[in-house]
């Protein structure tokens, strides 16, 4: 049985051309002209592009005394529906709990996702046994390995434990990431704001201004040079934590920045809302920021010095949102975003001209692919690839509303904001999720897709070779004793 995509153009990171698409056992099969099959979808007037990559979801993850709202099922059906056809979503032990074992857990979670799926490891607490372990989470095809550098007292490591976990992923080929913020300065921010009575939601913003990241990103990406190895940070949300990135990639070090989507068109004001409520369902960390910072963004996407957009959808309910009711520090971190983030990119980047077509495919696919090293599996158009597409109309419109969404949640950062550009169509390895805008995805279709390591190195810095390997100077005439 094969399935044909007819009439369309085809949009890749780096072409852009009118083919059609033959798909078969769940990949790719032909790319030509006037191609006829068993069943045939019309993407006259469409692009036909690769399925959007989240690399950065947190699906039924247990946070801040809770768990994330959405599970592999609803997580992925919102993915789907939305046109992301894959998710990579963090495995996070608790504090003391054996990596392998967390592994066990994720996989028991993710058997009804919809759309295939890969894992990252969380660094939460370090010690011998994860030392230990860490090659054999490379082997299960988990390469990267996530390390927090804020929620201190829960999940956050300290720069020892930091410089040893990222020489291990040197060792190993492993690419870490990083949550960079200074996690001693938001904690003691927190405390003096809660002191003072200022325990809104606009707290959760005053605790964490853009400095904690500046600071944290940079001290990340000089950790990894001296490890010599690649950097990725996440949720890159302001000016300086840009800046680090852009300075560092200026001298040739392999560092990777990761914008999201409620960052790009959401802004601090959010967290002045009169409406508890509205405020609250808004905090994430890093917090939104302002127009200036939002700017910096966009540029990087463009510029090439900022690489991916990601949601960091980690959605809770208004009720859970509650448990921060007089003390914003309990207020859970996370806001959804997994179906919106290609329409709003489009609509706010492709629509208004700061992103083409083909940069659009780089940032939500292409690019994600080839740093978490699954390309051409996935995001590509290219025979052989996973058979994992949307059909893209540029002029289909929809105003965002909770009411309509795929989450389990019960509202949308995005309430109100009309897009323009929306899938038709969306296939996963072959299987049709989202026919003619109706969402058709089946939950236990998503498989695991297991990553080999990189072997990627970071040594731009003319220092680099003495901090690896030292010179051992002889000397002479060396006094009798010290003092
Ligand atoms: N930030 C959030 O807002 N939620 C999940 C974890 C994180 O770092
Ligand atoms: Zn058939
Ligand atoms: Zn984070
Ligand atoms: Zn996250």
């Amino acid at each position: 049985m094969t399935k044909v995509i007819r009439n369309g153009t085809i949009v890749t990171a780096d072409r852009t051309y009118k083919a059609d698409v033959l798909v078969k056992d769940g990949k790719i099969v032909a790319i030509g002209n006037d191609i006829h099959g068993d069943h045939e979808y019309d993407a006259t007037g469409c692009y036909v592009m690769p399925g959007g990559i989240d690399p950065h979801t947190h699906l039924e993850m247990p946070f801040m005394g809770t768990y994330s709202a959405d599970d592999f099922e609803s997580g992925t059906r919102a993915a789907l529906s939305g046109g992301t056809t894959m998710v990579v979503d963090f495995c996070l032990p608790s504090p003391g709990q054996s990596l392998l074992e967390a592994i066990q857990m994720w996989d028991n979670k993710s058997g009804r996702a919809c759309c295939d799926y890969s894992f990252h490891m969380a660094i939460t607490w370090w010690g011998e046994q994860v030392f230990n372990e860490m090659p054999e989470v490379v082997k299960r095809g988990i390469p990267t390995f996530k390390h927090f550098m804020a929620y201190k007292g829960a999940l956050m490591v300290d720069d020892d434990e930091m410089f040893s976990s990222f020489q291990r992923c040197a060792e190993l080929g492993a690419l870490p990431l990083v949550h960079a913020e200074n996690g001693d300065v938001v904690a003691q921010l927190s405390q003096k704001l809660l002191a003072e009575g200022n325990n809104g939601p606009e707290g959760h913003a005053y605790s964490r201004p853009p400095e904690v990241e500046g600071e944290a990103t940079n001290r990340a990406i000089m950790i990894a040079d001296m490890a010599g190895v690649p950097l990725y940070v996440v949720h890159t949300s302001c000016e300086q934590s840009h800046e680090a990135i852009r300075r560092a990639r200026q001298k040739g070090m392999r560092v990777f920045g990761e914008p999201l989507i409620q960052h790009l068109v959401l802004d601090e004001t959010e967290y002045f809302n009169k409406d508890w409520d509205h405020s609250a369902r808004r905090v994430m960390s890093p917090p939104f920021r302002n127009k200036q910072h939002q700017d910096s963004l966009w540029a990087g996407l463009s510029a090439g010095s900022l690489q991916v957009v990601a949601t960091d959808h980690c959605a809770f309910t208004s009720e859970q949102k509650r448990f921060g009711v007089g003390d914003f520090t309990k207020i859970p971190n996370g806001t959804g975003g997994l179906e919106d983030r290609l329409p709003v990119l489009w609509t706010f980047g492709v629509n208004t001209g700061r992103l083409t077509p083909n940069e659009f495919v780089a940032v939500t696919s292409t690019n994600i692919a080839k740093i978490l090293n699954m390309y051409p599996k996935k995001g590509a158009i290219l025979e052989g690839a996973d058979a994992d597409i949307i059909v893209w109309d540029p002029e289909k419109t929809k105003t965002i509303s909770a009411k309509a969404q795929q989450s389990v949640i019960d509202y949308n950062v995005f309430e109100g904001i009309e897009v323009k550009g929306l899938p038709r169509y969306v296939f996963t390895r072959g299987e049709v999720a989202v026919n003619d805008g109706k969402v058709e995805a089946r939950p236990g279709h998503g498989e695991f897709v297991a990553r080999e390591p990189h072997m990627a190195v970071n040594k731009a810095l003319s220092t680099w070779k003495e901090v690896v390997a030292p010179r051992k100077i002889e000397r002479t005439g060396i006094p009798a004793t010290g003092v």
